[in-house]
């Protein structure tokens, strides 16, 4: 929007989401294009608030849950970038304030929801007016996630054919599943080794068994929609716990090799799978780190609850 001065945004808010067919590998590292389709189910109430305000400094001033980021810190440097996309002949530069409503111990990343929280400002600075599908593609350039975090409930990405990235974006998917449970297995909630960004790009140059992600990805992604449009939670903890567990199996044939996983995450692995085989219908993903998410439906919950007492369990679509 050549011309227009950015003004105060309003405070903008946007989703954290959890994957149940993961995004790992990129196409194009500058664009964020991914190798394969994704799909997740954004979490409601947790994620991002943030707002710009445009600032008589020679640089960004990033704000995170309060506190002042030196300009050395990796997500104040991201944001930087990112607006740099929209800065024009006559530099602005911004407070970005920025606050989280994930709790911060939970072990989730906050890339996903920050960046669909950024664009979402920017776009109302800049006053854009871009639709959905546009912020989507804008939301992907900061953090490849964060194009689902446009959107509520469960959110598909598709990762386009074009070189310029513009059919790459999210979009809802109608179906909704009140009742379905979302359980936080909090491992190690401090910062990993290895940020998603460099681990996907270890993976993708070193192991040779990320040759069949893709084609697991896409047979996964089919399935897990079916499980929604049918209903069929057992289908859909299946797949999402398999999608996750090739994901981690195709990391840990990096070199060197890439292991998320801790002794603990181990152990909630096998209390999942004994309760199954016990006849509890409890499944789980991982992402990028140690921590566990349950996936499971209101009427198990209080079983899952039980055996794991200190899970934080968020509601996507709310209760019954
Ligand atoms: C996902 N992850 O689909 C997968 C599963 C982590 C494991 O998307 O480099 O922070 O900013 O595009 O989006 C984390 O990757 O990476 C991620 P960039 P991003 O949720």
């Amino acid at each position: 929007n050549a011309g227009v001065s950015p003004v105060k945004s309003e405070e903008k808010f946007a989703p954290s989401n959890i994957a149940l067919c993961k995004y790992w590998g990129k196409r194009d590292k500058l664009l964020n294009l991914p190798i394969n389709p994704s799909l997740s189910v954004s979490l409601a109430h947790l994620g991002t608030h943030t707002c710009l305000t445009p600032i008589d400094h020679d640089e960004d001033e990033v704000w995170l849950n309060g506190l002042c980021l030196s300009e050395d810190s990796a997500f104040s440097k991201r944001v930087s970038l990112f607006l740099d996309l929209f800065r024009q002949s006559k530099p602005t530069h911004f407070k970005v304030e920025t606050r989280n409503s994930i709790p911060t111990a939970a072990g989730l990343a906050s890339s996903a929801s920050g960046f669909a929280a950024l664009a979402l400002a920017v776009n109302d600075s800049f006053q854009l007016h871009l639709d959905a599908q546009q912020l989507s593609v804008l939301a992907r350039l900061g953090s490849g996630s964060a194009c689902r975090s446009l959107f509520d409930g469960f959110v598909e990405w598709q990762m386009g054919e074009r070189a310029d990235g513009l059919d790459s974006y999210a979009t809802p998917l109608s179906e909704t599943w009140s009742g379905l449970c979302i359980g936080l297995v909090k491992v190690d909630a401090r910062e990993k080794a290895t940020d998603s960004r460099s681990g996907m790009q270890r993976t993708l140059e070193t192991a040779h068994l990320y040759q069949s992600w893709p084609i697991q990805a896409a047979m996964d992604i089919q399935a897990i929609k079916d499980a929604i449009s049918a209903h069929d939670f057992e289908g859909l903890g299946a797949k999402a716990e398999h999608n996750a567990m090739s994901m981690h199996a195709t990391m840990m044939a990096s070199w060197p090799p890439l292991v998320y996983w801790q002794p603990e995450s181990l152990m909630a692995m096998q209390t999942v799978w004994k309760l199954r085989a016990q006849g509890l219908p409890v499944y789980f993903t991982m992402d990028a780190g140690p921590n566990l998410k349950l996936l499971f439906e209101r009427a198990s919950a209080d079983d899952v609850l039980a055996h794991f007492p200190d899970i934080e369990v968020i509601h996507p679509f709310g209760l019954i």
